[in-house]
């Protein structure tokens, strides 16, 4: 039974007792979706968090040297002007406190706090379809139930910590940086391992490392890495963007990362050697994520992205000392930006100090952990602190931690046990009135996140109010239209470099035993968004739409042929 009453929506919909909708997660996604059900279709809306705060990815990534590679100014919601307008970011790029003092004030300035549970993790979530609800069970054992059921779980949050044999006998304390300690931790005197070179890696390096007597970094995958030149923002730089606030977000939802700015149109091979040196060096000067822009092709061909491999290379080699050092960094096995390429504060530079060690571990992979430290084919080093940069299972990780059944019981683990499919990842074929905010199909990762969460939670306020406005009370994603959409998530890859890089979590391949299954659209947030909106305009195409009768209905119909986008006669 739930423990408290839900306000009921002012037009009474909804059976009694019940939500109009539970969404799971107070981070960037769960705080504007609740902000947009309540305030925007006046809606009774609950709000689950594990955590004791809002923040999501950002309350529990509190690593040393956490920081977003997006640029603070974009990195933000788009939805209120007032909001734009009164927030100050200090940085280029906000650092994890700065970003907690954003999402807090966006709580407190939408008061959205009231309709928030913290410390309280949904454990599963089952579709009674006589009642057309979801129930869903807490970690303590309350049930809620709610007409529409949307996830905001985020992509990277559910820790992949390694299953290397020895890790219980460790005499030492570790850690995952997404699971970081509120508290903090400190390294002072300490001899700290730090395994993983991802985007986190590279970023805590630099920081654990002036704080720590000897950090050793275990690599397995050399992982390309470009200046963030981080720094503080002038105010004639923030009195710019505010004034061109519109023209900057309209341009971060025209691009295909979701940036504000344009990826070049040059091909990198069509200019001449000396020139294309030049245009590499000027982005590097710059730094960024924007580095991945400075030729069009550099992420569809493999000539035109070797030539960025090789310039990086040479400015790793330019920058560490030691050569054989630099010989271990620079040994990529997979084209530039083929995994989510890092930024970094002089990552590569911490190499020459003298209280950092390299250990390569693919040529001696990691045996065990030892009670002293860890112990590769090659060598034992002693560690007090062992970090876990080991990122995340990635996208499907923290939906399918949770016991999600849709029609007919079936779990999302069941249907998801090749890879996932969904329509648009937004839905999944057989989960009524369940939403995914930037579920896998989706471009979500491969864009700046704000930008892909505002589309989904956008499409998904006004999927429901097309809904209110017509009496319908269910809406599914049909079989036919996920397999297609399917299709085209798997094409959009395949015209790019992506699925190359073999050790990549958009392929699931850091996870042992996930599915190899390319799961974000890489097909650009600009092309996603002009899909969504033409399958909204369709009269939501590839959906079933309407009552649970008249779905029974369309169903019987859509077997015998009728194909994706049908919907019920009262559409
Ligand atoms: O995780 P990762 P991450 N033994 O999976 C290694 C976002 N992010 O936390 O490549 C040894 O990228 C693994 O090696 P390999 C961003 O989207 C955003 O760094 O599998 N090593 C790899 O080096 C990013 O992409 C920001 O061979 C092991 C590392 O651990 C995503 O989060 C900041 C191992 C994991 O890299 C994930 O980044 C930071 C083992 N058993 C992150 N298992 C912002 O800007 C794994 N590894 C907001």
């Amino acid at each position: 039974m739930p423990d408290f009453i839900p306000e009921r929506s002012p037009d009474g919909f909804g059976p009694a007792g019940a939500l109009d909708a539970l969404i799971i997660g107070a981070g960037f996604s769960g705080l504007y979706q609740l902000y947009s059900l309540r305030e925007r279709l006046g809606l009774s809306v609950q709000v689950l968090e594990a955590g004791d705060g809002v923040g999501g990815t950002w309350y529990w990534n509190r690593y040393p040297g956490a920081r977003c590679d997006s640029e603070s100014y974009c990195y933000s919601y788009s939805f209120s002007d007032e909001l734009q307008q009164e927030w100050e970011w200090t940085e280029r790029y906000p650092e994890q406190p700065e970003i907690m003092r954003y999402l807090n004030h966006v709580a407190d300035r939408f008061d959205l706090r009231r309709s928030i549970r913290f410390g309280t993790r949904v454990t599963a979530a089952h579709y009674d379809e006589a009642a057309n609800l979801w129930r869903v069970t807490t970690g303590a054992g309350e049930q809620l139930t709610a007409q529409f059921l949307i996830t905001a779980v985020g992509c990277l949050s559910s820790a992949n910590v390694p299953n290397i044999p020895g890790l219980e006998d460790f005499a030492g304390r570790w850690y995952h940086t997404g699971e970081w300690p509120q508290e903090g931790v400190d390294f002072t005197g300490k001899r700290v391992g730090l395994v993983g070179t991802g985007s986190t890696g590279i970023q805590a390096t630099p920081v654990i490392a002036a704080a720590a007597a000897h950090l050793t970094v275990f690599q397995r995958t050399p992982n390309f890495s470009v200046p963030a030149r981080n720094g503080p923002l002038t105010d004639d730089f923030k009195r710019e963007v505010k004034a061109n606030y519109d023209e900057i977000r309209r341009k971060t939802r025209a691009t295909t990362n979701g940036h504000p700015y344009s990826i070049s149109e040059r091909l990198a091979l069509d200019v001449p050697a000396e020139e294309r040196q030049a245009l590499y060096e000027a982005a590097w000067a710059q730094g960024g994520l924007q580095f991945r822009a400075t030729f069009q092709d550099l992420l569809v061909d493999k000539a035109a992205n070797d030539t960025a491999v090789e310039f990086i290379r040479a400015k790793i080699r330019q920058i560490v000392h030691d050569p054989a050092v630099a010989d271990i960094l620079t040994a990529f096995d997979h084209p530039y930006a083929a995994k989510r390429p890092p930024i970094d504060t002089e990552y590569f530079e911490t190499f020459n100090c003298n209280n950092v060690t390299l250990v390569d571990v693919r040529s001696a992979p990691i045996e065990r952990i030892t009670p002293q430290g860890i112990r590769t084919r090659d060598a034992e080093y002693g560690l007090d602190v062992i970090v876990f940069a080991t990122g995340f299972d990635a996208m499907t990780g923290p939906l399918l931690r949770i016991d999600i059944r849709g029609r007919d019981g079936q779990s999302l683990k069941e249907v998801w046990d090749a890879g996932p499919r969904t329509y648009l990842g937004l839905q999944v074929a057989g989960f009524p009135n369940l939403f995914t905010i930037t579920g896998p199909g989706s471009p979500s990762v491969l864009c700046n996140m704000p930008v892909a969460i505002e589309q989904h939670v956008d499409w998904i306020t006004d999927c429901i109010a097309y809904m209110r406005q017509r009496g319908l009370d269910r809406i599914e994603a049909t079989a036919e239209a996920a397999d297609q959409w399917v299709d085209r998530v798997n094409e959009a890859a395949d015209a790019t470099l992506l699925p190359l890089a073999a050790s990549s979590w958009y392929l699931g391949a850091n996870v042992p035993g996930k599915p190899r299954v390319f799961m974000p659209y890489a097909g650009g947030m600009a092309r996603y968004r002009r899909i969504c909106d033409d399958v909204a305009a369709n009269g939501y195409e590839g959906f079933a739409i309407g009552t649970p009768a008249a779905q029974a209905t369309n169903q019987a119909m859509s077997m015998g042929g009728s194909g994706a986008g049908s919907a019920g006669p009262l559409r």
